[in-house]
């Protein structure tokens, strides 16, 4: 009899102990999400040892416990652009709702020397009349990935003369637009697959070099310039966004003018403005990113 309370002493005790580790570790994990500095559209990404296979399949192991960040937020929308059809109105935070016309999503981890994001993107009609890769990325469907890398904010050639970069990633997974004020060919700084096998749902998987602000502005040299580039490591933070430009010619508008314009912008962020100009400014300027943070 002894024996057996003394057996159950030690059990009591074991749980204890093991349900006040796992205290430790929630009010850890609240403290993290807590964080003050953390906006409501911040996020953190998570290192991998092994990176996934830039294939356009999202089954690699690497994107088993990273987090999906929507695409919600309607950056462009009025008049003669539309919002997608089913989602009437933008709601008071910004965000419209999924529709077939479009919805997104992505998630990001990353190693030393990539940032790897996968975004899966729903729009109904694949429309991309710009054939020239260095001319108006954004009239066709492309996904749009934003990056300040030491989360500086400020214009285009602030913080030392290239402040962030904003790639426009054509449907034919090779050609990548920079815009800087020029359309700049940046094709070296991100190798990219898009599966279509399910559309019109579209699979993007991405690996993305990091460079700081010391990288030339108008010109992409065949080899990288020396201390551009930027090693990732635990609690770097950078600001970084995603946002889709959907063309579906005149399929949802009755406005021909629209023909050859996207007939909406949709980003991963909120941002400020009651105009379309006035919330269209992350090629301009990055003060509005969201904070991406670096964990292991
Ligand atoms: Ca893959
Ligand atoms: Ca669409
Ligand atoms: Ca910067
Ligand atoms: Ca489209």
């Amino acid at each position: 009899m002894k024996k057996n309370l003394l057996f159950l002493t030690i059990i009591i005790t074991m749980c204890f102990i093991a349900c006040k580790d796992k205290d430790n570790t929630d009010n850890k994990d609240n403290k993290d999400n807590d964080d003050n500095s953390m906006g409501q559209d911040d996020f953190i990404a998570h290192f991998v040892e092994t990176p996934p296979v830039i294939d356009g399949d999202g089954s690699d192991a690497a994107w088993d416990n990273a987090e999906w960040r929507d695409i919600k937020y309607a950056w462009m929308y009025q008049s003669p652009r539309s919002l997608p059809t089913g989602a009437t109105t933008v709601d008071s935070k910004g965000t419209i709702p999924k529709t077939a016309d479009f919805s997104g999503r992505f998630k990001v981890v990353w190693t030393a020397d990539r940032l790897y994001i996968l975004a899966e993107i729903i729009d109904d009609i694949k429309y991309c009349p710009v054939t020239n890769p260095s001319q108006s990325p954004e009239k066709n469907d492309c996904l749009e990935l934003f990056i300040d890398e030491n989360a500086s904010g400020g214009a285009r050639t602030s913080d030392g003369g290239n402040n962030f970069f904003t790639y426009h990633m054509n449907f034919d997974g090779i050609n990548v637009v920079d815009y800087t004020g020029q359309n700049i060919l940046r094709n070296s700084h991100l190798n990219y697959k898009i599966n279509e096998n399910a559309a019109p749902l579209y699979i993007w998987e991405i690996e993305m070099k990091v460079y700081n602000s010391s990288y030339p502005l108008n010109s992409t040299p065949a080899v990288d310039p020396a201390n551009t580039l930027v090693e990732l490591t635990e609690g770097k933070k950078m600001g970084f966004a995603v946002a889709y430009c959907d063309n579906d010619k005149d399929a949802h508008s009755n406005n021909s003018t629209q023909i050859g314009d996207r007939d909406h912008f949709i980003g991963s962020m909120f941002v400020k403005g009651s105009t379309d100009n006035e919330r269209n400014t992350s090629y301009l300027n990055s003060d509005q990113y969201a904070k991406l943070y670096l964990k292991k």
